[in-house]
This record gives structure tokens, C-alpha cells and sequence, in this order.
């Protein structure tokens, strides 16, 4: 298309892992950017990323730096987004927040573009992308919502070690050398960087992500119950989760009970999750064949398999959905909710 707007991007948190898939993405997909400007905080400033064969000098994010930004990418953190995203939005900027900062927020659509992609039409200048745990449960359970009506969902994450930063993914290698040399494991970031006790997370599983609330749930199983709710649009949800972190670098697994509403027949559950957008089903007993995070590494999809029929609950399922947290849930669902507005401008 020869006369199709061209749009001056930004990304903040250019140099986290997310930040970093975010600037593929835009390669890979050739996002109709004019101008790219890649923000982070002073330690990055001033380092160089090259994108599409041109030299970026990164800056430190101010609230200047949105002058003449059509559309930004956020993945900073909470605080970032609440300092920069009200000034990007005073200069017009269309924001799109991996961060909780606005999730829950009455006035910003918080966004799973195969769920509620026309929410992003209301939107006062702010869109949310929700946890990535939450994108691929509510992606793969929607059809069966849609078909049957959804009442319970009981969630257990095993979430990568990449969900909590760069930093924690040279942590969990730098423990697994020491633990494999025989040598004293020093835990360092894990589970929570700003809290003084620190776990192991090599050749162990930790059931803590994020802080906990007074109710006993940690912040990171509250954005769960609380993101499904809103996106599905359905508060009566009964939705329950316990996140655990795993030694694993990429990719989010998900078992999941699902209580539906109405009688169902397990092929045709199968069939509506197999033709579901961006959901691939992996579901062959016989073959060995079910999700595999290490498969579901570096792709877009979420993969969905074991899906039966509870043995106590006739009306309710088991499944296990797997998806690269960076990609689909974060990076790849921020650049779709991106793409989506440049299409609706163009
Ligand atoms: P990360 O690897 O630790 O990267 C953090 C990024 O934020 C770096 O680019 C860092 O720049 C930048 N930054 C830090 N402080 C800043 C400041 N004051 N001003 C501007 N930039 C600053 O973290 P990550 O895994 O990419 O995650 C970043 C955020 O994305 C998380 O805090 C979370 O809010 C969100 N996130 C969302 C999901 C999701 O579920 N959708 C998943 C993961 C993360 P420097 O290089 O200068 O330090
Ligand atoms: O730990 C994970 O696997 C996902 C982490 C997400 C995360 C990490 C730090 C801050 C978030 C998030 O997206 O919910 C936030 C946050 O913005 O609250």
C-alpha cells in the first residue's frame, strides 16, 4: 500500500525482555512506523539497537520524550506507566500498558484481541494488556464461554522464570550452575526482588508470584481472578488460581478445571478449541501428544491439550494451555492491540 499511514512509535522498556520482543515484533510484522524511538531509564541511555538496519540511541523516558508519538508501548513496570502514560496521553500518544497500572481501571479496556478486540474503540487514550497468565486462559476458555456458559474455573499456573524479568532468567541459570557444581545455591531475586527473603528456583517450585494480599492470595492469582472477570465481562465468574514459578526460561503452562454451564459433548469442545483463533490443538494421548513449553517457545499461538471430561463433574473439564509468556502474553498481544488501531487509521 503506497499511500498508507506511517505512524512515529515508541517503546519504553526497550531493553527488557519484553521490550526487546516488542522491537522484533515491529521488525518481523512490518508495523507502518515512520519514526521508532526506544526509551528506558538513564542506565540504558544512550546504547544502540539496530532496527531495520538503522542505528537507535536510546533515551531516557520524560515526558517530553511523546512529543509527536502517535502510539506507545509501555513495559517499564507499574510506576513507570503511572508517571508516563497520563503525559503521553497530553500529547496525544495512544498508549498500550503491559504493566497493571490501568488494568482494572473502569475507563481503560483492558484487551485480549481475540476475546474483546472492539473494546479498544473506547478507549480515552490508555489500553491495557492484561497478565499473561490471564491472555491464555481467557483466549482458549472464550469459545467454550461463548458455547456453553462458563460458572467455576480452578487455575494452577507453572510460570517461566522470564515473567519476572531479565534479571531472574540469569538467575535461575547462574543457580542451576551451582547447584550442578555441588556448590552453595545464593538466591537472589526470587520470588519477589523488593521483599528481603529470597527462595531457590533451581530444581524447585516456588508458590509465590508477586506479594501477597491480606486474603491470603499473592497479587499476581488476584490479577488472574480479578482480569478474567472484566474481559470475559462477567462478573459472576467463580474463578480461583495458585501461581507457582518453575524452572523453566520460556513459556507459561495452565492446568485448568472448567465447570460450563450446559451438558457437552468432548468432540465438539475439541473441535470449537481447534478452531479457535490463535489457539492450536495438541490433544493425542496415544501419540504423547499435549502442550510442551519448550515447544511453545519463540511462537504466537497458545496451545491447548489432555482435554477431558472431569471424572465427578459431568459438566465440567480439565485442561493444560501452554503459551510464551514474552509473545502472546506480552509482546505479541500489545503489538496485535497495536496493529489493530494503525488498521483502524488507515
Ligand atoms: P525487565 O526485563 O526487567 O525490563 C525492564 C525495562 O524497564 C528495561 O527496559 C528498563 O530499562 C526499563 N525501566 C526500568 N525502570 C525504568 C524507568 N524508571 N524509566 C524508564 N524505563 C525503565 O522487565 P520485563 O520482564 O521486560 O517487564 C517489564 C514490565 O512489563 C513489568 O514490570 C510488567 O509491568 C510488564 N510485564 C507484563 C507482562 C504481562 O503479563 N503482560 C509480563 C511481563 C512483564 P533499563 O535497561 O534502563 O533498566
Ligand atoms: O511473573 C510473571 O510471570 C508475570 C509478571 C508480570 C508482572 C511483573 C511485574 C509487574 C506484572 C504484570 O504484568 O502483571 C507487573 C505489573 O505490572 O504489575
Amino acid at each position: 500500500m503506497s499511500n498508507q499511514k506511517l505512524f512515529n512509535v515508541a517503546v519504553v522498556g526497550a531493553t527488557g525482555a519484553v521490550g526487546e520482543q516488542i522491537i522484533r515484533l515491529l521488525d518481523e510484522r512490518n508495523f507502518p512506523i515512520q519514526q521508532l524511538k526506544l526509551l528506558s531509564s538513564a542506565r540504558s541511555a544512550g546504547k544502540k539497537v539496530t532496527f531495520k538496519g538503522q542505528e537507535i540511541t536510546l533515551e531516557e523516558a520524560k515526558p517530553e520524550s511523546f512529543e509527536g508519538v502517535d502510539i506507545a508501548l509501555f513495559s517499564a513496570g507499574g510506576d513507570v506507566s503511572r508517571a508516563l502514560v497520563p503525559e503521553a496521553i497530553k500529547h496525544g500518544t495512544v498508549c498500550v500498558d503491559n504493566t497493571s497500572a490501568f488494568r482494572m481501571d473502569a475507563e481503560t479496556p483492558l484487551v485480549v484481541p481475540e476475546v474483546n478486540i472492539d473494546k479498544v474503540n473506547d478507549h480515552k487514550g490508555v489500553i491495557a494488556n492484561p497478565n499473561c497468565s490471564t491472555i491464555q486462559m481467557v483466549q482458549t476458555l472464550k469459545p467454550l464461554y461463548d458455547r456453553y456458559g462458563i460458572k467455576q474455573i480452578i487455575v494452577s499456573t507453572y510460570q517461566a522464570v522470564s515473567g519476572a524479568g531479565a534479571s531472574a532468567i540469569n538467575e535461575m541459570l547462574r543457580q542451576s550452575r551451582e547447584a550442578l557444581e555441588g556448590n552453595d545455591v545464593n538466591p537472589d531475586i526470587l520470588p519477589v526482588g523488593s521483599l528481603p527473603k529470597k527462595h531457590q528456583i533451581a530444581f524447585n517450585a516456588i508458590p509465590q508470584i508477586d506479594k501477597f494480599v491480606d486474603n491470603g492470595f499473592t497479587y499476581e492469582e488476584m490479577k488472574m481472578i480479578n482480569e478474567t472477570k472484566k474481559i470475559m465481562g462477567d462478573e459472576s465468574l467463580q474463578v480461583t488460581a495458585t501461581c507457582v514459578r518453575i524452572p523453566v526460561v520460556y513459556g507459561h503452562s495452565e492446568s485448568v478445571y472448567v465447570e460450563l454451564k450446559s451438558d457437552f459433548d468432548i468432540e465438539e469442545v475439541k473441535q470449537l478449541l481447534a478452531n479457535a483463533p490463535g489457539i492450536v490443538l495438541q490433544d493425542n494421548p496415544e501419540e504423547q501428544l499435549y502442550p510442551l513449553a519448550t515447544e511453545a517457545t519463540g511462537k504466537l499461538e497458545t496451545f491447548v491439550g489432555r482435554v477431558r471430561r472431569d471424572l465427578h463433574n459431568p459438566r465440567a473439564l480439565n485442561m493444560w494451555i501452554v503459551s510464551d509468556n514474552l509473545l502472546k502474553g506480552a509482546a505479541w498481544n500489545a503489538v496485535q492491540i497495536a496493529e489493530y488501531i494503525a488498521i483502524e487509521q488507515n
